[in-house]
């Protein structure tokens, strides 16, 4: 499949998607999101592929949903047509992990697009922010609410409401990304996280992502009991079997993804 706004390759078990729209910070139009929804799913459905990292460039992994591409839109056009926010629901939908490598500014829908990734690795020049505000609307894409349960309420509503930026020292002691690397060892640090998890056993891999994010719409009881089910059902697989055996054996597991 041939992209324009994106640029796509695979690391032997990794597949990297670039965020490219360099002009414009990446900001994010209609076709950055069809191919970004279109990509993943690829990886998604591609066995030989285990982890996917998302990534942008040095300066911005994205700074924001394209503003020029929707400062005209009416109501209706918005509502009805559901121009902006009709294709960015894809990467939920995702069932392998996705790793978030943000250097330079994550601004908005930006913001937005990297929390709904699984993890954030950031570089030490990654600036946080949802400046919606600024431009007389609010964040449209999960902000008012996956940013109050990644860093506290007070936090969220300091940044939702005064539009000021998170750099990443910041945002690691928030809780809101797992580790801050130098710049030019984003990518390396970021792809051999990828590695590392696209060697596991994916059906362990896609249990334990599912289980985490239910962590978000379940009660500690009802996620819990959901955990146990899973944990059980993993003795039905044979990646079990040579994961146990393997340690048994003092040797590394050779896992088959059954
Ligand atoms: N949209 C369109 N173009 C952009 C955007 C954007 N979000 N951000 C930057 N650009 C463009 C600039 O217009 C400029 O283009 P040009 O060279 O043609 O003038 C180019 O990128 C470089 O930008 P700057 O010259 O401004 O670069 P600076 O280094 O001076 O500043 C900033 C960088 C601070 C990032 C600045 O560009 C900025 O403030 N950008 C806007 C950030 C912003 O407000 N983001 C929020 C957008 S609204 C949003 O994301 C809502 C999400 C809703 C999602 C709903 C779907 C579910």
């Amino acid at each position: 499949m041939s992209y324009e706004a994106i640029l796509v390759e695979t690391q032997g078990k990794v597949g990297l998607i670039r965020l490219n729209r360099p002009k414009a910070l990446n900001a994010l139009n209609d076709q950055l999101m069809t191919e970004l929804g279109d990509a993943l799913k690829a990886f998604d459905a591609d066995e030989a592929i285990g982890c996917i990292v998302l990534t942008g460039s040095e300066k911005a992994f994205a700074a924001g949903a394209d503003i020029g591409a929707m400062a005209n839109y009416s109501y209706m056009d918005a509502f009805k047509g559901d121009y902006i926010t009709r294709n960015w629901e894809e990467i939920r939908r995702i069932r392998k992990p996705v790793i978030a490598a943000v250097a330079g500014f994550a601004l908005g829908g930006g913001c937005e697009l990297a929390m709904m990734c699984d993890f954030i690795i950031a570089a030490d020049n990654a600036k946080f922010g949802q400046p919606e505000i600024k431009l007389g609307v609010i964040p449209g894409a999960g902000g008012t609410q996956r940013l109050p349960r990644a860093i506290s309420k007070s936090k969220a509503m300091d940044m939702c409401l005064t539009a000021r930026m998170m750099d990443a020292v910041e945002a690691e002691r928030a809780g809101l990304v797992s580790r801050v690397v130098p710049l030019d060892q984003l990518m390396a640090e970021a792809l051999t996280a990828a590695t590392v998890i696209a060697n596991m056993s994916l059906p362990a891999i896609m249990m334990i992502k599912e289980s985490v994010n239910l962590a978000y719409e379940s009660t500690l009881t009802e996620g819990v009991h959901f955990e146990r089910r899973l944990f059980h059902s993993t003795f039905a697989t044979e990646d079990q079997k040579e994961g146990m055996q393997a340690f048994l054996e003092k040797r590394p597991a050779v896992f088959k993804n059954l």
